[in-house]
């Protein structure tokens, strides 16, 4: 049976356009559609997994945290990193991916 291909999936695919700010060969981040931050981008990896929880390697986790701050570097030089977990966890998109928040002028709650 083939899971049916998550949102980012088919955004990797692009099937659904976006706007792509950094791609490799394992990663993708773009804009998010509706942002909470002047500067708002989403880090998904390209092995698809539907939450934090699932990735288990320890290397896999850290290439997903180093290159979310490589990202985030490019963009900003102070930012949060954000990843909601389940349902309750406030999670939508059950593909995992690091929210990358950052451009306010004093700060997350200035704005
Ligand atoms: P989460 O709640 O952590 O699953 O976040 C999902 C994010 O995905 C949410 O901030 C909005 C964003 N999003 C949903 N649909 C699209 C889309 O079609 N394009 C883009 N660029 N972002 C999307």
């Amino acid at each position: 049976m083939t899971a049916s291909p998550t949102l980012f999936t088919r955004i990797i695919a692009r099937e659904i356009p976006s706007d792509i700010v950094y791609e490799d060969e394992n990663y993708i981040a773009i804009r998010d559609i509706a942002p909470k931050a002047p500067v708002h981008l989403l880090v998904i990896p390209k092995n698809v997994s539907a939450r934090l929880d699932e990735i288990t390697d320890a290397e896999e986790m850290g290439r997903l945290w180093l290159t979310a701050v490589k990202v985030a570097r490019q963009h900003a030089a102070d930012y949060r990193l954000l990843i909601n977990s389940g349902e309750k966890g406030g999670q939508v998109v059950f593909h995992t991916h690091i929210h990358i928040l950052a451009g306010w002028e004093n700060g997350p709650d200035s704005d």
